[in-house]
């Protein structure tokens, strides 16, 4: 494989975190969020003993109590998901040359170089599990394989505590739903269901005018990724300027509609200064935590707001969602230094 990327996704994470607080809460059904009294509002998540009664995220708490009854119920602590996902972090970085933390308990890695230590990409994953398992005492599962998507897909393949290395994409994502690829949301899925689209395979292999027609360009991408072809990688979150990069997190979820105006805050945040930058790329959290990027490039680099907001706002518009948002990004990449830009004059009376 010329790129290795694994995706790596904590087990059952509010839950776990809670049963390494309270050990003896090992075993019982435990479920993280609206507490039953509430009656109204939803769970976050359910470890896999309350998972066997079908509780699940997202799940109002009202049905929950009348499956299992009996479970542990807990609210959200935040500040300790968080401690722990830090600590998490901390050691899958150390085998990774590119990191990408997607939310507080996924991660991309770009781990092509760390697996030349390994007999097999099999033993590498188990490498990392086993680190983070001796350091937290959490499990996590790990996908493997040359592209983001399929790794995101793969990590969930053999929960919890897996470990699915795919070696041949196309044959891996064949019989799959459309709707596992990471980015096709519930409208997109839809709409491809409509002209006969239900598997990964269907979409590989429909043809490319028949696709363009019905959705535009923006569905090539998928296509392509349906195919077995993603050389995505894995972008680099740390650093000395990599990337020049802004988020912003909404209280209440907003309509995807509603970007558009938020996009010009977060650009106009960018720390651009001395930087031109070739790539533009809008990130998006749902409100079911699915976090999807997409990127743009341009032929020259350039120092310039008003291209980023257009970029990201193009890229908005090609993505078909009804979910609502509850994080916009956007990061500008590939960027090139102005060296010979003038300094302002503080720095010469500092010196
Ligand atoms: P997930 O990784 O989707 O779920 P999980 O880690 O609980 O379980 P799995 O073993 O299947 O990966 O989400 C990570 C955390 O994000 C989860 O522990 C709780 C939170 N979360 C919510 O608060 N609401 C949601 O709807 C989802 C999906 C997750
Ligand atoms: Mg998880």
């Amino acid at each position: 494989m010329e790129q290795v990327i694994a995706h790596v996704d904590m087990d059952c994470f509010f839950a776990a975190c809670e049963e390494k607080m309270d050990p003896s809460l090992k075993g019982k059904p435990v479920a993280i969020g609206a507490l039953p009294s509430y009656k109204r509002g939803v769970l976050s998540t359910a470890n896999y003993e309350a998972r066997k009664y079908g509780l699940r995220s997202a799940m109002p708490i009202s049905q929950a109590v009348k499956l299992c009854p009996d479970a542990v119920y807990l609210p959200v602590n935040f500040a300790l998901y968080r401690n722990e996902s830090a600590k998490v972090m901390h050691i899958l970085k150390q085998f990774a040359t590119a990191f990408e933390q997607m939310s507080i308990d996924e991660a991309y890695m770009d781990i092509t170089a760390f697996v030349r230590r390994f007999p097999n990409l099999e033993e590498a994953g188990r490498y990392m599990q086993d680190s983070v398992k001796e350091a937290t005492g959490l499990n996590c599962s790990i996908g493997i394989s040359n592209s983001r998507y399929v790794s995101k897909i793969a990590s969930d393949f053999k929960k919890p505590f897996g470990i699915t290395v795919v070696e041949d994409a196309k044959n891996f994502l064949a019989e799959l739903p459309i709707g596992k690829i990471s980015g096709v949301g519930k409208k997109t899925a839809a709409r491809l269901n409509e002209i006969g689209i239900f598997k990964i395979k269907e979409l590989a292999d429909c043809d490319r005018f028949k696709l363009i027609d019905n959705f535009g360009n923006w569905v090539i991408g998928f296509q392509e990724i349906a195919r077995g072809n993603d050389e995505t990688g894995v972008f680099e979150d740390y650093g000395p300027r990599k990337s020049i990069s802004r988020e912003m997190t909404f209280q209440d979820d907003i309509g995807i509609d509603e970007c558009y105006d938020w996009l010009e805050k977060v650009v106009e945040r960018l720390d651009l200064e001395d930087y031109s930058f070739k790539t533009v790329s809008l990130k998006l959290r749902f409100s079911n935590f699915e976090t999807i990027t997409r990127d743009m490039s341009l032929k020259i680099a350039v120092n310039s707001r008003s291209v980023a907001l257009d970029k990201v706002r193009k890229i908005l518009a090609g993505i078909n969602s009804e979910d609502k948002v509850r994080l916009i990004g956007v990061r500008l990449s590939n960027l090139i230094y102005e060296e010979n830009k003038q300094l302002p004059i503080t720095d010469f009376c500092e010196a």
